[in-house]
């Protein structure tokens, strides 16, 4: 990803580690130890996870890039250990999943064994990047910019969360969720929509939301395609391993709607002055946050849409890549659901490109340089 601010990860989901490799990040800003291992710890868990979280305990090693616990703007190198690290010992895999990389990876790479392939297509990978975007979102949290991500759906289980519900009852109700899904009503419903998935064999995805508040409005720009903020967070939510589909605000609901039903009427109220918004006020917030690519001062609402995880109990009719016979698809180790895990790995994402767009817009060497420049923005 380009801009001011971008990351790299390596690592495989059996090596020995994960890596996350961070830079743009101004100089003087103090690493969210804490809030990173909350997020890893909140990726690792959600109810349909697998056996291998109560193997890991992901947390935050930084290796580079830091000073008495604050930055000094040179590149941040971050690791997570693997404690199975058996990538050596791993089996081959040679019925191929339908859903995973494994074919395509196969044919690629030139091997009748997916194994190189599957273990860093793995969504392990995700703690890396949800390492990454932790350290974002501690930035972002300087300007009082705040966000969160939790599921909305889950199989065909729909929960009802009011778009003007407080961002911090928001996270608490997700965080005493299973599910992540902070609609109780609903939390016995999908907890049993896992379970009848597990009974047979399968699995289940759904839909996850990432909110952000406290934006200023100008982040992004529509003169390039590449700086539009909704191009960076399409591409970012999009790939995160087993996502299908991406919207913004009412997204693909907007398609069959006319403009009137649409587009959120611009009202001004002076009391209101001082915040990131300026005053500015609109009838609803269907654009989610983002109009002509650039925040409008509206809270940012991005959702996902997450396929069910292609390891199944049950087999799925496939072929064995050396002797192109008809076989069940292998199977490993694995998830039931990873949704809430993916609701996490979305807040990260996105706080990173946010945080990228806040960078651009407002610069600085230092964290007191951007503060400066943020302020007198305002
Ligand atoms: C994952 C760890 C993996 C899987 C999952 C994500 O653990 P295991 O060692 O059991 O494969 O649970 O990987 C996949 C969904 C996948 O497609 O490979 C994790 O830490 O998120």
């Amino acid at each position: 990803m380009s801009g001011r601010l971008t990351y790299t990860t390596a690592g495989e989901s059996h090596g020995a580690c994960l890596i996350a490799q961070v830079e743009g990040l101004p100089s003087g800003f103090e690493i969210p130890i804490e809030t990173a291992n909350d997020m890893l710890r909140l990726r690792q868990g959600g109810y349909g996870r697998g056996g291998r979280q109560k193997i890991e305990k992901d947390t935050l090693d930084i290796l580079t890039g830091v000073l008495r616990g604050r930055t000094i703007g040179s590149p941040l190198a971050i690791r997570i250990a693997n404690r199975d690290s058996r990538i050596d010992e791993a089996p081959p895999v040679h019925r191929p999943r339908p859903g995973h990389a494994d074919l395509a990876g196969a044919y690629k790479w030139q091997t009748d064994d997916c194994r190189p392939v599957l273990e860093r297509a793995s969504a392990r990978e995700t703690a890396a990047r949800t390492a990454a975007g932790a350290i974002a979102k501690g930035l972002l949290r300087e300007f009082g910019i705040e966000a969160a991500g939790f599921v909305v759906q889950l199989g065909g289980v729909n929960a009802d969360i009011p778009a003007d519900l407080p961002l911090d009852e928001l996270v608490k109700r997700r965080d005493a969720s299973a599910v992540y899904c902070p609609d109780e009503a609903v939390e016995k419903k999908m907890k049993s929509e896992i379970d009848g998935a597990k009974r047979a064999g399968d699995t289940v995805g759904g839909i996850f939301e990432v909110r952000v508040t406290g934006l200023p409005i100008g982040l992004g720009s529509c003169f390039r395609r590449q700086d539009r903020l909704d191009t960076r967070l399409a591409a970012a939510v999009m790939g995160i391993q087993a996502v299908k589909g991406v919207e913004i605000g009412m997204g693909f609901g907007a398609a069959a709607r006319r403009g009137s039903e649409v587009h959120d009427e611009i009202l001004y109220d002076e009391a209101d002055r001082d915040t990131p918004n300026r005053g500015i006020q609109r009838s609803s917030n269907n654009a989610g946050g983002l109009e002509g690519g650039m925040t409008n001062g509206q809270p940012l609402v991005v959702r996902g849409a997450k396929k069910p995880i292609s390891t199944l109990r049950k087999r799925l009719r496939s072929i064995d890549l050396t002797t192109k016979q008809a076989e069940d698809s292998s199977y490993e180790r694995s998830d039931i659901c990873a949704l809430p895990a993916a609701s996490i790995i979305a807040e990260a994402v996105v706080c990173f490109e946010v945080a990228n767009a806040f960078l651009e817009k407002y610069g600085g060497d230092t964290l007191d340089e951007t503060r400066a420049r943020y302020e007198a923005g305002r």
